[in-house]
């Protein structure tokens, strides 16, 4: 009765506030925002209900690059406090359970299983027959930081509609994931999952499914296109059903992990315009295993639009369990307040099939004043297919294309870098950017320069715009056998060997032209494999491996004075054999011939320069 009381007499004072102060109270009181939750289905509401209705409509958001948070409007009488959301009974019931995959352990086939695995390979791109093994709520093990078991999110978080694109998902798979969903969220917070069917025509992925998902949960709706969308048309047509709060895309082929869903919501019910993305483990294409990818990187890009990742800044690795800002999300996983989504205008329509979504909605949420984060608490596991099973849709380059939209409508002066190295883009036709421009008009964002500096402020020494010139190049000849280091255009993970230098007479072949690169490691010219040590021993192989850019086993270094091409982590020196033409690694000895190599053309300050690098600078 008092409760009531003091509750009325604030809802009371508050009202006559809002008389009293129009406009402003409403702006000191909730934050901006005229509720994030407003009623579905409310003419005034955001969303068009007509998947085929284009999306131009976009609210009113007055100053958006103010910089201040949006926290979400939970009522004037709640108190919002951090609670533990962990559900303890669950876990237990969970830890209990044993069976193929069960705790997220391999499954092994039989002999006489592995002979009917292939059917279901070839049409899915990963051991499905496999996964028809495992139970539909299998348990999958805990490997969160340990820190994640004491976080504390609000009390009060949005509800999530969950949109889940998919194109023939094998049945077990994508049955896992609403399964995994819906035993592994806080109930009431999936307002609903919605199954996206971009035009399947696998049997199962009709009648089937509606009858499964209509016997099974009140809370899951399947959704279909008329024709093949790909995946980004997909994606929006889920997202425009959807009525709940928060959008959370999920690829169709993953497991969510335990207490998954408050890291996600938490940081959106602090400011609406914070994109929140999970970490995402690895589910074994071949035995459904789960295991950890890594503990967590910033998501970048180099300068041929190839999704790469940052190092963790110091301060993000001193707090391990909390939240930290990723320049790029990787792009399938992510949850995203369905308000800022539209104000965004979603995705760009004119985006085809799939490629740069990811960047368009990532330098747009930054440079239109929005943050992401990527929650090291917050864990899926996503099955990356061994092969892609469907055909190319063979519509041209769309992917260069769709990358060259994102640049002219975000990139600035910077697209130039991308075109320089895919000059092609610059003849094609983006189409009709201008709803694009727009939106980039209207809610005043930034300049992509203001992304490179504040945002992505270490991209450039990772993958920097323009190349800088390698230490050392061309034939590198070894003075003992008088012959020159030939990589023959092997792949990883193939050894090599010296040969006669081409330079040194006609009928020579072969490839040996190379760099000692800016990444310090060595490589044939042009070509993505390096020079890859793993062994320290006397004759240790050298291999070609994919370049990682990262130092550590590729990493080479040249002493001007003794000749030696020296590997730092193995403190062995490169050498040969004239004999059997053999490149290896010794240890290092100053007066061995076969360790004396040349290059043709040397940058000597900066070899010099290298040479004094620490090893782990
Ligand atoms: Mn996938």
């Amino acid at each position: 009765m008092r409760r009531n009381t003091t509750r009325l007499l604030k809802y009371l004072i508050a009202a006559v506030l809002l008389l009293m102060f129009g406009p402003f109270a409403m702006k000191q009181l909730f934050g901006n925002e005229p509720s994030a939750r407003a009623p579905r289905g409310n003419p005034n509401a955001f969303l068009p209900n007509d998947p085929d209705i284009k999306i131009k409509d976009i609210p009113e958001v007055p100053d958006v690059n103010d910089g201040k948070p949006r926290a979400i409007d939970v009522g004037v009488s709640d108190e919002l406090k951090k609670i533990d959301w962990h559900n303890y009974a669950q876990i237990a019931a969970e830890q209990q359970r044993t069976g193929p995959g069960e705790q997220g352990a391999a499954v092994i086939l039989t002999a006489e299983e592995e002979k009917q695995k292939d059917a279901l390979y070839k049409v899915n791109g990963f051991n499905a027959f496999c996964s028809d093994k495992i139970a539909l709520d299998r348990a999958i093990k805990d490997i969160r930081h340990p820190e994640c078991k004491s976080q504390k999110y609000w009390n009060k978080l949005p509800n999530a509609s969950v949109v889940i694109p998919f194109h023939n998902e094998h049945w077990t798979t994508l049955l896992r994931l609403v399964v995994s969903i819906q035993n592994r969220s806080p109930p009431g917070m999936i307002h609903e999952v919605i199954l996206a069917d971009d035009f399947s025509n696998k049997e199962h992925c009709g009648k089937p499914l509606d009858d499964y998902v209509n016997e099974h949960w009140s809370n899951v709706k399947v959704v279909r296109a008329k024709k093949r969308e790909g995946l980004i048309r997909t994606r929006l047509m889920g997202a425009k059903v959807a009525t709940g709060d928060v959008l959370i895309f999920l690829d169709s082929h993953c497991e969510v992990g335990i207490n998954w869903l408050p890291p996600l919501l938490d940081p959106i019910q602090d400011d609406y315009r914070t994109v929140v993305c999970p970490f995402i483990d690895v589910i074994d294409f071949e035995t459904f295993a789960y295991r950890a990818q890594d503990e967590g990187a910033r998501g970048a890009f180099d300068w041929e639009f190839f999704y790469k990742r940052l190092p963790l800044l110091p301060d993000d690795l001193k707090h391990p369990a909390r939240p930290f800002k990723s320049p790029v999300m990787a792009g399938g996983l992510f949850a995203m307040h369905q308000r800022w989504f539209w104000e965004l205008g979603g995705y760009d329509p004119g985006l085809d099939i799939w490629g740069g979504e990811q960047y368009e909605l990532s330098f747009k949420l930054w440079q239109c004043g929005g943050t992401m984060v990527d929650a090291p608490c917050s864990r899926i596991g996503h099955v990356y297919r061994k092969f892609a099973p469907f055909p190319n849709p063979g519509i041209g380059d769309f992917i260069g294309r769709n990358y060259k939209r994102v640049a002219e409508v975000w990139m600035d002066e910077y697209k130039e870098y991308l075109y320089k190295r895919r000059p092609h883009y610059r003849n094609i036709d983006t189409g009709d950017i201008s709803d694009q421009l727009a939106i980039r008009q209207k809610l005043n964002c930034k300049p992509f320069k203001w992304f490179m500096e504040e945002v992505a402020f270490d991209l450039p020494k990772h993958y920097p715009p323009v190349e800088p010139p390698p230490y050392a190049e061309g034939e590198v000849k070894n003075l003992g056998a008088n012959m020159c280091i030939d990589t023959r255009f092997r792949g990883q993970p193939e050894r090599f060997g010296i040969e006669p230098c081409i330079s040194d007479g006609p009928g020579h072949g072969g490839e040996q032209n190379l760099e000692l690169s800016w990444h310090k490691d060595m490589r044939p010219k042009k070509r993505n494999v390096c020079f890859d040590v793993s062994t320290s021993t006397v004759k240790s192989p050298v291999i070609l491996y994919s370049c990682h850019g990262m130092k550590g086993n590729q990493f080479f270094k040249y002493n001007i004075n003794t000749k030696q091409l020296f590997h730092p982590v193995s403190r062995q020196c490169l050498d040969a054999d004239a004999g059997s033409k053999e490149v290896f690694m010794n240890p290092c000895d100053d007066n061995s011939k076969t360790q004396q190599w040349t290059f043709q053309t040397i940058n000597t300050a900066e070899v010099r320069q290298l040479w004094k690098e620490p090893i782990n600078s």
